[in-house]
C-alpha cells in the first residue's frame, strides 16, 4: 500500500479533515456517495463567478463558454468509459434516471407482452423496479437469475433463462448490498450469441475498477457522478449509437427537438434528443473535473489499493466474534457489509457515529438481497480511494468496543 498516494489523495478532500462528535471523521459510506476533491469544487465555484450561463442556446460570449466546458465534460466522459462516440453519452440526473430512461424508450419501443426481461437476484431497487413497471405496462415477465450463498450469480442458471423470449438482459455489474462483482464479460457474450443486448448498472463499478465500453462490448452502461467523486444531480447513460438513434426520445421540451409546430415536432440528433430541458450544468462540469482527477490517480491504481484496503478491512473482521460478513464473492469489491450477533445494524450504525464513523445500516435499497440472507438489514462499510488501513483498524475497534457494551 505504500505506493499509492494516499495521503496526498486526503489532502485533496477538505471533508476528511472535519471532526465529528469531536472525533476524527472515519468516512466509510462511499458507496452511497462519495466525497468531493477540491479540483471537483473549486471547477463548480469558478464556473459560477466566472462562465456561468445556459447552454446551447446563447450567442453571447457566457453562452459559449458554458456550453463549450459543457460538451467537453461529455468528451471526458467518453474518454474515461472508452466509448466510441460523444454521441453516445447521455447526461441524466443519475444511474437511476438512466434505467428508468432505457425502460421507457428502448423497453416501449422493443418489449411487448410475452417477452423477458432477465436480471439478478443482487439487483439495487433501481434495477428491478422500473423493468417491473414496464412489464406492468406491457405484459411482458421479468426472470431473475439466483445467486449463492457467497453472493455469486449461478452462471448456469442465468445462461438457461435465456431464449428467444429474452429482449434485455440488466444486471448490476458490482452488487451495492454484497460488493460482488459480476462476470460481465461471459453475461454479455453470452447474451449476445443470442443477440440479446445488455444493460451494466455500472453505479458500484465505476469508481473502483476502469471501465471500457468498447471492450465490454455492453449495449448500455449506466452510472452517477456522486459515486464517483463527482456531484449529485448528475449521471450517465451511455449506449451503443446504433440502438440510441433507433429509440425514442424520453422527454419532450427544449433543447432536445430539431422544429417544433403545433402539428408536428421533430427530434433532434444524439446526443441531445435524450436531454430535454435545461441541463444539470455545472454539476456536468464537476463531473469533468473529477474524471480529470481521476485519471491523474489512474483507476487500475486505485482499483490495486482498494483491494488491499478490502483484504485487510475482511482479514480484521473475521477474527472479531459474532461478526458475520454478508458477501463473500470470490470476485469482490471494496464494500464490507457484516451482521453482528444480537446487535441491530441501525445501533451499530449509530454507535459507531459517536465515534465519528460514518457507515450506512440498512437494506441498501437491495431488498431481495436482504431477504436471500433471512436479515432485515446490514451495517456497510464502502471503501474509497481515500481511505486507510488505520482508519480500518479505527471501525474494527469502534465494532469491539460496541460488542463488549452491547453484545
Ligand atoms: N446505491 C447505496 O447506498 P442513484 O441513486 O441513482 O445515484 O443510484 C442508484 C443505484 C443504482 N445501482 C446501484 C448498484 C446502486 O448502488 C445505486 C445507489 C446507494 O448503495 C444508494 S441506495
Amino acid at each position: 500500500m505504500t505506493t499509492f498516494p494516499v495521503e496526498r489523495i486526503r489532502a485533496d478532500f477538505p471533508i476528511l479533515a472535519e471532526k465529528i462528535r469531536n472525533k476524527p471523521l472515519v468516512y466509510l459510506d462511499n458507496a452511497a456517495s462519495c466525497q468531493k476533491p477540491n479540483a471537483v469544487i473549486d471547477s463548480i465555484s469558478e464556473f459560477y463567478r466566472h462562465d456561468y450561463a445556459n447552454i446551447h442556446r446563447g450567442v453571447h460570449t457566457l453562452s459559449v463558454r458554458a456550453t463549450d466546458k459543457y460538451e467537453a465534460a461529455r468528451d471526458k466522459v467518453r474518454g474515461f468509459i472508452n466509448a466510441a462516440n460523444t454521441k453516445e453519452i447521455i447526461f441524466v440526473r443519475g444511474a437511476t434516471e438512466a434505467i428508468n430512461l432505457v425502460a421507457q424508450t428502448f423497453g416501449k419501443a422493443n418489449i411487448k407482452a410475452g417477452d423477458e426481461i432477465v436480471i439478478t437476484a443482487m439487483e439495487h431497487h433501481s434495477n428491478i423496479v422500473p423493468w417491473q413497471m414496464l412489464c406492468e405496462e406491457t405484459g411482458a415477465v421479468l426472470k431473475v437469475a439466483p445467486m449463492n450463498v457467497q453472493g455469486e450469480l449461478i452462471y448456469p442458471k442465468f445462461e438457461a433463462l435465456l431464449n428467444t423470449k429474452t429482449k434485455l438482459v440488466a444486471v448490476v455489474h458490482m452488487s451495492n448490498a454484497l460488493g460482488s462483482i459480476n462476470p460481465v464479460k461471459q453475461i454479455i457474450d453470452t447474451a449476445h450469441t443470442k443477440n440479446i443486448p445488455v444493460l451494466l448498472d455500472g453505479a458500484q463499478a465505476i469508481p473502483h475498477m476502469p471501465v471500457d465500453v468498447q471492450e465490454l462490448d455492453c449495449d448500455f452502461y449506466v452510472f452517477s457522478g456522486h459515486k464517483l467523486y463527482g456531484p449529485s444531480g448528475v449521471g450517465v447513460m451511455y449506449g451503443k449509437q446504433a440502438l440510441l438513434e433507433a429509440m425514442p426520445p424520453y422527454q419532450g421540451g427544449g433543447d432536445m427537438i430539431r422544429t417544433v409546430s403545433f402539428e408536428k415536432s421533430t427530434y433532434a440528433g444524439l446526443p441531445h434528443k435524450f436531454e430535454a430541458g435545461t441541463p444539470a450544468i455545472a454539476e456536468v462540469i464537476g463531473l469533468g473535473a473529477a474524471i480529470d482527477y481521476l485519471n491523474e490517480i489512474g483507476m487500475a491504481a486505485i482499483a490495486e489499493y482498494e483491494a488491499k484496503l478490502l483484504a485487510y478491512a475482511t482479514d480484521q473482521a473475521k477474527q472479531i466474534k459474532g461478526l458475520k460478513i454478508i458477501g463473500e464473492a470470490h470476485e469482490k469489491g471494496a464494500i464490507l457489509s457484516f451482521t453482528l450477533d444480537h446487535i441491530h445494524p441501525h445501533d451499530i450504525g449509530t454507535m459507531l457515529d459517536s465515534l465519528g464513523i460514518a457507515i450506512r445500516a440498512g437494506h441498501h435499497c437491495a431488498m431481495p438481497v436482504m431477504e436471500f440472507y433471512g436479515v432485515p438489514a446490514t451495517a456497510r462499510a464502502s471503501f474509497a480511494m481515500y481511505n486507510t488501513k488505520e482508519e480500518i483498524d479505527v471501525l474494527m475497534q469502534g465494532i469491539t468496543s460496541l460488542i463488549e457494551v452491547f453484545g
